[in-house]
């Protein structure tokens, strides 16, 4: 489809008409489809596919139809069932969601120190604004504080010290597709995480200098994306995290990503960065910190959201509400970038490079174990310090594989506190966590 897309916006021989019904197709496709096989609303009656319609079709199809005769109505082409996904500046990315856009990466496609912005995984719960004026954009930071402040982003970077860190964000739901039973939410696999450079003011600074109240407990996020229904009463996600944690030098309230702008998706053009913690409390399209004298009560912050019970649950168990606690930092966790799974090396020379990164929220990662024989035995993985605190760290190996046959490379990363992943899923209700180890097959044939 996005063949077809960019065919068509290039030849531009699309009428206006064409490209409404193209929009259509993609919004409405039901509509779209009665429009052209020209059936009335309420009737099920066969349309055909002729005329005007049949053009329609051809245009949006990039060519003419060998067996249109043939198309029954009611019918979607499979070119424009898929949904199209071509934002600018993505690429690679599986798309779970088109409305709110959620998309994550394949693990081979994070096989860089600095996850390229093409390649950061979109959570959005809500709708991004249309367009964002930099220039234009204000920051208020409010509440328990000495002075409020409203500052543009010029100003930002004018009163406080810039500054670059590699910062390390995951979503609290990746891996979620592998709980059994299921899990409620985006199926993200293994690739809503990404390590990029952001380029911002420490939040820290920003707070202090608004003064923090005695009463300044927690802090309240809010930005400039909507909510899916449309309701501008309503919040998509507003959360926030404990004064403490808020106050942590490598927290940024960040305006570049990899040394350009913001992408879009990803908060343009400013967006907070509070690594280690869930994903969620690192606010994109930030217009406002509201610094609260409690536990923040926003959207997503109450209920069972980003929460996980209190103690261990049997899979699938009933856990009462007042049993769930808000996820802080997050757990020791690694990824293997390379090789993609079901690679094939030969017998001949049964060698490969394994390499990957590893992250532990606000902990460090002490070792990275690598295992070809189902976790009997470990080899010890080469791993890095990391390049700042919160930025993930690389591991690699060679290995050499004993002989032909089917292998799975299995990682398992251990925090400074002796903490290690588990091969097993500690289940919860809204498939938080999951930092089973990563697998990938490799065959020596
Ligand atoms: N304003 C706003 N900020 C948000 C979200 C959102 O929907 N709206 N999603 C959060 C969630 S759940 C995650 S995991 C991260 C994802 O950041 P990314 O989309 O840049 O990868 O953004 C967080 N910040
Ligand atoms: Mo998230």
């Amino acid at each position: 489809v996005s063949t077809i897309v960019s065919d068509l916006e290039e030849s531009r021989t699309m009428s206006k008409k064409q490209a409404d019904l193209f929009d259509l197709y993609v919004k409405d496709p039901e509509e779209a489809d009665r429009i052209v096989f020209g059936r009335t609303p309420n009737s099920d009656r066969r349309g055909f596919l002729k005329g005007a319609g049949l053009a329609t079709m051809a245009a949006m199809l990039g060519g003419f139809i060998p067996f249109h005769r043939n198309m029954p109505s009611g019918f979607i082409p499979a070119a424009l069932a898929e949904e199209p996904f071509s934002i600018e500046g993505k690429d690679g990315l599986t798309v779970l969601n088109d409305r709110p856009v959620n998309a994550e990466c394949p693990a081979h496609l994070l096989d860089d120190e600095i996850t390229p912005s093409a390649r950061h995984f979109i959570r959005n719960n809500g709708v991004p604004p249309e367009s964002a004026d930099t220039a234009a954009w204000t920051l208020t930071i409010d509440g328990e504080v000495e002075t409020p402040l409203t500052m543009s982003i010029e100003e930002l970077k004018k009163k406080f010290e810039v500054v670059k860190l590699q910062l390390q964000l995951e979503c609290g739901g990746n891996g979620r597709s592998f709980f059994d039973p299921k899990a409620k939410g985006n199926q993200w696999s293994i690739g809503a995480v990404a390590c990029a450079e952001w380029t911002g003011v420490r939040l820290a600074d920003v707070l202090k200098a608004a003064g923090l109240k005695d009463s300044a407990v927690y802090t309240a996020h809010f930005g400039a994306d909507t909510h899916l229904s449309g309701d501008p009463e309503k919040l998509p996600i507003s959360r926030g995290v404990p004064i403490e944690k808020a106050l942590d030098s490598n927290n940024l309230i960040a305006f570049e990503q990899n040394g350009a702008p913001i992408h879009p998706m990803n908060g343009a053009p400013l967006r907070l960065v509070i690594p280690g913690w869930p994903g969620s409390c690192s606010h994109k399209w930030l217009k406002r910190i509201w610094i609260r004298d409690q536990i923040h009560d926003g959207p997503k912050m109450t209920g069972k959201a980003y929460r996980v019970p209190d103690y261990p649950v049997a899979p699938g168990e009933e856990v009462p509400k007042d049993a769930f606690k808000i996820i802080e930092s997050m757990p020791v966790k690694s990824l293997i970038t390379s090789p993609e799974s079901g690679v094939e090396i030969p017998a001949a020379e049964p060698v490969l490079k394994v390499r990957g990164h590893a992250w532990a929220g606000d902990n460090q990662v002490t070792s990275v174990d690598l295992s070809i024989d189902f976790g009997a035995t470990w080899i010890k993985a080469n791993l890095k310090e990391p390049v700042n605190p919160y930025a993930w760290q690389n591991f690699s190996a060679e290995i050499k594989f004993p002989m032909k046959g089917y292998y799975e490379v299995w990682a398992r990363a251990t925090d400074d506190q002796g903490r290690t992943q588990p091969f097993a899923i500690a289940w919860n209700p809204k498939g938080y966590l999951n930092i089973s180890m990563h697998r990938v097959a490799v065959r020596v044939a």
